[in-house]
Formats: structure tokens, sequence, C-alpha cells
């Protein structure tokens, strides 16, 4: 099957925004940075990389006849409020199940910014004190039967929509959309830089563009991981990099060289932002107006424009950063930014 044969239901505007950040490029004096926006990607509860993975799930979900989409993630999951956002849009109902996956001190961690929308959208969610991990966890069975033992039928999304047959081919897709707007567009990004965690965003690239006809320069897809786990989430990109391109019928393995997932900006901890974070946040927020979450897209940014600086990503490059979303989840960290 081709990634084309796959049913995609359409929950997005169309083909998320491409454009180039001037300002920023200019401040670090080498390659032109564009940016690819899944943050304003969809009218659903902000957007975020999730509706674009949820496209290709929902087909699934509505043919299994599920009336019940159930979810995991921390208490300020973009993950779980953009599942809540697409239960709603199909008339289905939510179960969240939402752990503390970050020690953050914020008093009101579990009450605004992304579980609030949650709540507004009808969700149902559960908190539970279990820690951060990208792995099955028994709160997320305990969901699934409890929606069983009251006659539902529920459909399982795991963390991030990403272990999970069709979690890559979103970003499989992603990968096509950005080959149609450098056509459209007269560029080619011979670099992609993107947050990697529960992982299928950067597989489902890695997938997408492996299956693209070759561009006129190689092109490298950098994931700067974000979970302060590495060896797990290195391990799931590969695992559903490789599970993707078997299904879309790549028709070839993928080479190691593929797979890059790059540590040295996530800190100590997932969810915890370090000094080089909150310079990105305020960097990119003050030269292009354009926001930054401390989970993920900060340390990503972080990585990127450490890659510039050290010349790693060098000065003829054109480098295209996807943009995933996660703003929501700045209230739960009032604290950062008070001056
Ligand atoms: C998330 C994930 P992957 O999980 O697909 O690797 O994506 C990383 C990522 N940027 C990058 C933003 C804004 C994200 O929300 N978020 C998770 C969540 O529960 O929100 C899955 C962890």
């Amino acid at each position: 099957m081709a990634l084309s044969d796959f049913p995609r239901y359409p929950l997005m505007f169309g083909p998320s925004p491409v454009h180039p950040m001037r300002r920023l490029s200019e401040h670090l004096g080498g390659p032109a940075i564009w940016a690819k926006r899944e943050d304003c990607n969809s009218g659903l509860a902000y957007g975020g990389n999730k509706v674009r993975k949820l496209e290709y799930l929902v087909p699934e979900a509505l043919e299994q006849g599920a009336d019940t989409l159930v979810s995991i993630g921390g208490f300020q999951s973009n993950h779980t409020r953009q599942v809540a956002a697409v239960a709603a849009h199909l008339g289905l109902r939510c179960v969240l199940v939402q752990e503390k996956w970050v020690n953050w001190p914020d008093a009101l961690n579990d009450r605004v910014g992304n579980i609030m929308l949650s709540r507004i959208m009808g969700a149902e969610v559960r908190l539970d004190p279990s820690g951060f991990g990208i792995g099955f966890k028994d709160s997320w069975r305990t969901a699934l039967d409890d929606v069983r033992a009251r006659g539902g039928v529920p459909y399982a999304i795991p963390a991030g929509a990403s272990d999970h047959r069709l979690g890559g081919l979103g970003f499989a897709h992603w990968a096509h959309e950005v080959a149609a707007q450098e056509a459209e567009l007269g560029v080619f990004f011979d670099t992609i830089v993107v947050c990697t965690v529960t992982g299928s965003t950067h597989a489902g690239m890695i997938a997408g563009f492996a299956d693209l006809p070759p561009g006129p320069r190689p092109r490298r897809v950098i994931g700067i991981d974000a979970s302060a786990t590495l060896t797990e989430t290195r391990a799931q990109v590969e695992r559903i990099a490789r599970g993707t391109a078997a299904l879309i019928g790549l028709g070839r393995d993928l080479r190691e060289d593929e797979i890059t997932v790059l540590e040295g900006w996530a800190g100590e901890e997932y969810g915890i932002p370090v000094a080089s974070t909150l310079d990105a946040i305020r960097l990119v927020g003050g030269l292009e107006g354009v926001i930054l979450d401390p989970v993920y897209e900060g340390k990503s940014m972080a990585g990127l424009i450490d890659l510039v600086r050290t010349g790693e990503i060098g000065a003829d490059s054109t480098v295209l950063y996807a943009h995933l979303g996660g703003q929501p989840a700045l209230n739960a960290y009032s604290a950062l930014f008070t001056a």
C-alpha cells in the first residue's frame, strides 16, 4: 500500500503554513531559516502535531464503531487536548488519563492551559500521580476497561498517538506536503529540525521523506530530544520509522544515518526548561513574534540555534523548523516570565 491509499479524515485547514523567519536568520547570521506551522494547522483547539496524526487514526476509530476516544499524557499534555478537540468535533466522548509527568511546582499545573481546554471541551479528565514514561501504563488500561464496563466502545490512542500502527502516517504525509510547498515556493529544505519525545512526528517525517524522489541535494531530518530519556525515544523513533516505512511500501530498509536524534537541549528532566530553552523562547518571541513553549519547541529551537552557531548546520543551508504547537502549556509556567 502507498501512503495515498490510507484513508485520511480532514481535521486541518489544509497544508500548514510555511514562512521565512527573516529576523532570526539575520540574527544568527548563517542559513536561511523557515518555519512550518503545525501550531496553527487547524481550528480545533489551537491545533498542533497530534491533530495531523489523528487524521489517519480517526477513520479506523469510526470504522470500529468507537464512541469514546481514550488517551493519556501529562497534566499539560498537548496531545490529550487535541484528542479532546477531535472527539468533540466528531461527536464522540473522550476519557483522558493525565499523569504527573512533570516535577514542576506551578500550583495551577492541573488547572490552566491544556487541561482546562480539555475540560471545557467536555472530556472526562482523570488525574493520576504516575510519573513520566512513553510506554503503556496501567492507568490507561483501567480507563479503557471502565469505558467497556459502562457499555461504551473505546478507541485507544497511546501517548502522543505514537506507538500505534498508523501513528507515523500523519507526518509521512507532512513530508509530501513539504515537497509540494517547496515546488510552489522554489526552495529546497536540506535540513529539517523537529522536536521528538514519543517519536511518531519525527519517525513519520523520516519515512515520508524516504518515500519521495531524490531532491537536488541530500536532505537530513534532525530530531532534537526533549524527553531526557534519549535511549527510549531514539528506539521508539527507529521502530516507528521502520514500521511506517514498511506500511507505506517503501520497499527498502531505512539506513541508520536517516535516523538522527540529538541530545543536549532537554536538560535533566522532561518538562523542565533549562537556560537554553528560555533563551530560545525569548529570542524567537522578540525577533519573530512567534511563541514557543518550555517543554518542546523551546528545546528544539535551542538545538537549532546551537547547531547553527557551531556550524553543524552550514551557512549555505536552508532550514525548515517544524513548529509543532504546544503554547497552551505556557500558562502553567507563569513563574518563568515575570519580567
Ligand atoms: C509534542 C508531544 P512526538 O511526541 O511525536 O515526538 O512530538 C513531540 C512534541 N512538540 C513536540 C509539541 C508541542 C508536543 O506536544 N507531546 C506529547 C503530549 O502529551 O502533548 C506527546 C508527548
